[in-house]
């Protein structure tokens, strides 16, 4: 049986992760409105994951008994200036997501819930390697700059993104 307090909170983690695949749809958008069809592709990969993340909270509540309930999504940012500043906002977003996680895992340790704590370290796990392969790729655009044959490379690598 998990707390209020903490099913409040898993509740909140869906949204945010529902949050995370709508910002990153939108930001698939803009690559494909920009004819950038690679980072179109790695976002909207990006944009299933999370989503597949939303539903593993999702999953959880249910098994431990608690009701899930949605909450309305925030719209997501529309445009960008530059490949460069969308990456450098999805860095971003994701430091704030490991925020999230961190205060989950800080309550589920202060409740002594220890099957919550043992479910968010995929989580804690996960959002390491989230931040570590955006920050490769804002890295990888800044030493770029605005070579547009090294562009249109890094364009096609991104492309290139398995699905999972
Ligand atoms: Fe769900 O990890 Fe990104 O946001």
């Amino acid at each position: 049986m998990i707390s209020d307090k903490m099913l409040k909170m898993l509740n909140d983690q869906i949204n945010a992760e529902l949050f995370s695949s709508y910002l990153y749809l939108s930001m698939a958008a803009y690559f494909e409105s920009e004819n950038w069809n690679g980072m179109a592709k790695w976002m909207k990969e990006q944009s299933s994951e999370e989503y597949e993340h939303a539903m593993k909270f999702y999953h959880y509540i249910n098994e431990v008994e608690g009701r899930v309930e949605l909450e309305a999504i925030e719209k997501p940012k529309f445009g960008w200036n530059s490949p460069l500043e969308a990456f450098e906002e999805a860095h971003k977003h994701e430091l704030y997501i490991t925020d999230r996680i961190n205060k989950l895992v800080a309550l589920a340790i202060q409740e002594n819930d220890y099957a919550t704590n043992l479910f968010l370290n995929w989580f804690v796990n996960e959002q390491v390697e989230e931040v570590a392969t955006v920050s490769q790729i804002v890295h990888k655009f800044k030493l770029i700059g605005d070579n547009k044959t090294s562009l249109y490379l890094l364009d096609r690598e991104l492309g290139m993104r398995a699905s999972k």
